[in-house]
């Protein structure tokens, strides 16, 4: 098969990275592509508990949420994402580097160069073969995601001003890294979502 690839699915609030993930699920069982499916923050015992913090502690200032994703980041990348990879399997992440620029950057406001830091020392140069950006104005993300029902974390409690920020950051993101970063508008009915996911992922593949 071929060399194993790593893909990311990124996007702000409700906007469909689990919906999309099953979708890429079938597709690559569909071609026999061995693959794992692993999320952030999370993906290891470490991150899992990490990610409960995250999402439930109270009083969490940006630094300390900053530190707290890239120490789970770091179990994830040294534990699962690159002995799978290693391994050959492709790796399909919910969430990775590019949220912490556009939660802890653009929601945060907190320095990118500090990110930078982070990222170079935790990744060694690892990074997504492509990142798949689920882009929705924000209120049709958030209301898919009230819709959906369930207990609200600390970041659902934001105010839609929050979001904003984190759509930009993630634009941002985009524009600097177009061959990597691809925009879905996820704002669309689902089948057209998948139509652009599908043809991302078939130009990943050799021909
Ligand atoms: N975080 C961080 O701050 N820094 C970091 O570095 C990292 C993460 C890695 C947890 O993420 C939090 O971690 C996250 C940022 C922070 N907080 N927030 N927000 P998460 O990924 O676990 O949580 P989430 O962003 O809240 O994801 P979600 O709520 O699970 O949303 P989603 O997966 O994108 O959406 P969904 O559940 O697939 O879809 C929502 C609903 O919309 C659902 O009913 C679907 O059926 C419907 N849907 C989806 N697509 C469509 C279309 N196209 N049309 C109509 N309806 C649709």
């Amino acid at each position: 098969m071929s060399e194993a690839k790593f893909i990311t699915l990124e996007g702000g609030e409700g906007v469909g990275k689990t919906t999309n993930l099953q979708f890429i699920e079938h597709y690559l069982a569909s071609r026999k592509i061995e693959f794992i499916r692993t999320r952030e923050p999370g993906g290891t015992p470490a991150g899992e508990a990490i990610r409960n913090l995250l999402l439930g502690l109270e009083g969490l200032g940006p630094e300390a949420e900053l530190l707290l994703v890239f120490a789970a980041r770091a179990q994830h990348v040294d534990q699962v994402i690159r002995p799978a990879l290693a391994a050959g399997s492709w790796v399909v992440s919910d969430r990775f580097t590019d949220a912490s620029y556009a939660y802890q950057g653009g929601g945060r406001g907190l320095d990118p160069a500090a990110i930078g830091f982070l990222e170079n020392w935790v990744q060694k140069g690892l990074h997504p073969d492509l990142t798949l950006l689920l882009d929705a104005p924000v209120e049709i993300g958030l209301a898919r995601a009230k819709r959906r029902g369930g207990p609200a974390d600390r970041f659902e409690l934001e105010v839609p001003v929050f979001f904003t920020k984190v759509r930009q950051a993630y634009l941002e993101r985009a524009e600097c890294y177009p061959e990597r970063i691809k925009v879905i508008d996820a704002a669309r009915p689902l089948a057209e979502v998948q139509a652009d996911i599908a043809r991302h992922l078939d130009a990943l593949r050799p021909s």
